[in-house]
């Protein structure tokens, strides 16, 4: 018997800093609408969902940046999302800038800022909470970017690690979910940890932009063409899929917002590494795939059967080590 889920990446368009949340929102529910239409169980919105790509925005007190942020979720203004998903019988999976209220290591609760994503049931209940663990970027203003990349400022690592929750999701009684944000998605070692979990679906929204910010500043970085940006988007994501045999939804914000170029291309994958279904526009787009979690299968029983091929004694460096440490140099006899 398959089990099959009908899946969606729901793109958004730019979302310029003027547009007040309850416009995004707005613009929200009827993608989960279009998708109800198709027959959609679960959407996947972008990162940062519900603004601007703020972070490239500079505020010398970071307080000044707290408008972006949700205090809570649901909130007044988002709640319509939640409202969707119930009426519709969608589930759906949120990326947002969160401020928490929280002890921190040592045990001092204080205001702490994260880039999250959330997956909510279609009866509103919260499922997971992942909170971006790879920030890129910089943390200072930077006077050689045309752009400002200020993830670094705005946000803490995020201290959930990679969470993977096994719950019912349309017909299916219990799939394996996990999420990863963005910049996650280049980063074997995200993939595996989700990996595993026995993750079969991995949702991830992203912001990319169409252009290299760190190599158009010229610090000694090399030339990267714009069309390789979304190969190396794609090919991270197909990939990741690939290698631990789960489908990927990644969903993209798209289009000049605030006069930056984001890509867009967001992809449906299945655990062979295909792509499924991509977007083509640079709006907001809805592109959906029915997705049989039994193609899980292949993948993790033949090439990809950690319990019978991984070797984790050979792989120490991975969580000894964090940068790169050339060998010395050959010497010949
Ligand atoms: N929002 C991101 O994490 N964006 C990065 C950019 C800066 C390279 C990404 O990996 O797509």
């Amino acid at each position: 018997m398959s089990r099959i889920l009908t899946l969606a990446a729901a793109q958004l368009g730019p979302i310029q800093k003027t547009e007040p949340r309850a416009s995004v929102v707005d613009r929200m529910v009827r993608l989960m609408e279009r998708a109800h239409q198709r027959g959609v169980e679960l959407v996947v919105f972008p990162e940062l969902a519900l603004t601007t790509f703020f972070p490239r925005h500079y505020h010398e007190d970071i307080a000044e940046a707290d408008h972006w942020f949700e205090r809570s979720m649901p909130s007044p203004e988002t709640a319509p999302l939640f409202a969707a998903a119930s009426r519709l019988g969608i589930g759906f999976h949120l990326g947002y800038a969160e401020i928490a209220h929280e002890p921190d290591v040592a045990g001092i609760a204080w205001k702490r800022r994260f880039n999250t994503a959330i997956l909510v049931a279609p009866c509103g209940q919260i499922l997971l909470k992942y909170r971006k663990v790879h920030l890129p970027g910089h943390a200072e203003f930077d006077p050689a970017r045309h752009v400002q990349h200020l993830e670094k400022r705005y946000f803490e690592v995020g201290d959930l690690g990679f969470p993977v929750i096994r719950a019912p999701m349309g017909k299916l009684d219990g799939i394996n979910m996990g999420m990863m944000i963005c910049n996650d998605r280049r980063w074997p070692e995200a993939w595996r940890v989700l990996g595993l979990q026995g993750v079969e679906l991995v949702m991830l929204g992203y912001n990319t932009p169409t252009t290299n910010q760190d190599a158009a500043t010229q610090t000694g970085a090399a030339f990267e063409a714009p069309h390789l940006r979304v190969f190396h988007s794609h090919l991270s994501v197909q990939a990741g899929a690939y290698q631990n045999a789960t489908f990927a939804v990644a969903t993209a914000k798209a289009g000049i917002e605030d006069g930056c170029e984001l890509f867009g291309h967001s992809i449906i994958v299945n655990p062979q590494g295909e792509i499924v279904a991509q977007a083509t526009s640079r709006e907001d787009e809805l592109i959906t795939a029915d997705c049989d979690f039994d193609q899980c299968r292949l993948g993790r029983t033949t090439i990809f059967d950690f319990e019978r091929h991984r070797r984790p004694e050979a792989y120490r460096r991975i969580v000894d080590q964090i940068g790169a440490i050339s060998p010395p140099v050959f010497i010949p006899r």
